[in-house]
């Protein structure tokens, strides 16, 4: 009798620990580099360069350096808009495809050191550093692969190049968060002089894996952005435009920077065998650098927020460009716009409504990922259910008629991005309504919908890949319909 006692009790104690236990990941999982790239959310590029002087978008690289000044370059006014914005970091062209630098390369003549700024003694890079450290920004940089300056261009000579100055910049300015490696690459150019088009082929000319070992090796903690990764891929469009369909997951065989692969970008691929998470960049003017000609053409505050929905509202990370003008300086009209769309976003998402109201669930794994989860404000509780259920779901109970028209949802992705098929739901007088549908959620999901008075409001995950795992789910009422 005691042994039958003491097998039952031990039966007991195992199934209740196979319940407490966390899941195990599923599929690939985000790198402590990723992790902290997803929660950057949303920060500056900075498109700066001869273009800016020359009013171009692409230099041909027979720019001279005496063009190059700015009477009143102030990185300060950059990182405090940035910080007074919202933004977390700052991603600068040192040098764009027309090759010009704007720190003192030691391999090469063609950089700010042989212009009239600050009589040449000036670094762009250097007072860009010490201005994200005032403001608490991070930094990151874009070296654009393709010179046109550059006589060796298009010879092995020229990785050395490439590779020597990626090296000074990952060395001489700290902390870097972001290396972009853009893919675009025109043909034609100045090339030293020889005025002629240099084709290379985007495959295997720039021998990317032994670049990335660089960073890795310079800058560990740094993500690298490219078309095909390693770490954030480009989002296939230059519209701001996330795909709702948004898988942090890619297969790269295949794929290369400056390769045609602008719908796999938008959605990655739902079993890919590598964590490569979407960036949206894109501008808040039509060009990239500043252009007079484009000062009324500043989006609005509105026009920001909607990219704000398509982006980090579909699980990207919004890179939007600010040029800097020809004083060196953030145009008056993109700092204002930049200021109200803070204020637009403050608003949107002023009252959190689901914060401590009574969460049940259709399933729990166990009472460690209870169903409360989700709205106990801590991103690193979650709630799961057991493993062998992957439909179930989650409802909040307002307690009252409440007025809501958003829902913002995240999947704690340190186990994995998981739900393949969602919905959401609104209990109104005693029916439920259909509110919104999804597919994927990763790291963030933000959906609209027109305002309802619901006394509870359902999630469904009806498909996922493994047992789901919600980390935190938000209700708001947002001005307006
Ligand atoms: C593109 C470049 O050609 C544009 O000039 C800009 O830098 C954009 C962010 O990437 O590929």
């Amino acid at each position: 009798m005691k042994f039958i006692f003491l097998l039952y009790s031990l039966i007991i104690f195992q199934v209740s620990c196979a319940q407490d236990k966390p899941p195990e990941p599923f599929g690939p999982v985000p790198s402590e580099r990723q992790l902290a790239w997803h929660q950057m959310e949303y920060y500056m590029f900075i498109h700066f360069t001869v273009n800016t002087f020359t009013d171009k978008e692409w230099g041909y690289g027979d720019e001279k350096e005496s063009v190059f000044n700015p009477a009143s370059l102030d990185c300060h006014q950059w990182a405090r808009v940035a910080k007074e914005a919202g933004m977390k970091g700052i991603i600068i062209t040192a040098k764009h495809h027309d090759g010009f630098c704007l720190w003192p390369s030691k391999f090469t003549e063609h950089s700010v050191k042989n212009s009239p700024w600050r009589e040449g003694r000036g670094d762009v890079l250097k007072e860009l550093r010490e201005a994200c450290d005032e403001y608490g920004l991070k930094l990151g940089i874009y070296l654009s692969p393709w010179d046109r300056n550059s006589s060796v261009y298009g010879t092995p000579e020229y990785l050395i190049y490439y590779r020597n100055q990626l090296r000074e910049l990952l060395t001489s300015y700290g902390d870097i968060f972001e290396v972009w490696f853009d893919g675009a690459n025109g043909g034609d150019g100045y090339y030293g002089g020889a005025r002629e088009t240099r084709r290379i082929d985007n495959k295997t000319y720039y021998d990317w894996p032994n670049t990335h070992q660089i960073v890795r090796e310079l800058q560990p903690k740094a993500v690298m952005f490219s078309d095909a990764g390693p770490d954030v891929r480009w989002v296939g469009n230059e519209s701001g435009m996330g795909s709702l369909t948004n898988w942090c997951l890619l297969s790269k065989d295949g794929m290369y920077p400056g390769g045609d692969f602008a719908r796999i970008l938008g959605e990655g691929h739902e079993n890919g065998n590598y964590w490569v998470p979407a960036e949206v960049d894109v501008s808040i003017r039509r060009g990239w650098f500043y252009h007079q000609s484009q000062d009324s053409m500043v989006r609005t505050p509105e026009n920001l927020m909607e990219l704000y929905y398509s982006s980090v509202g579909r699980n990207s990370n919004l890179l939007l460009n600010v040029p800097p003008d020809r004083r060196g300086l953030l145009h008056e009209n993109d700092v204002q716009s930049l200021l109200a769309f803070r204020e637009l976003r403050e608003k949107e998402f002023a009252v959190e409504l689901a914060k401590g109201k009574k969460v049940k669930s259709s399933a729990n794994r166990s009472k460690a990922f209870g169903p409360e989860k989700v709205n106990d404000g801590d991103p690193e509780t979650y709630w799961a259910t057991p493993d062998n259920i992957t439909t179930a779901s989650i409802t909040i109970d307002l307690g009252s008629p409440t007025e809501v028209n958003r829902i913002l949802l995240q999947e704690y992705i340190k186990l994995g991005q998981r739900i393949q098929q969602f919905s959401v739901e609104a209990l109104l007088d005693g029916t439920w309504k259909s509110l919104a549908d999804g597919t994927t959620i990763g790291y963030k999901v933000i959906r609209k919908f027109p305002v309802v008075k619901a006394s509870q409001i359902k999630v469904t995950f009806l498909k996922s890949k493994a047992c789901p795992v919600i980390s935190n789910i938000e209700l708001y009422r947002a001005p307006g319909e």
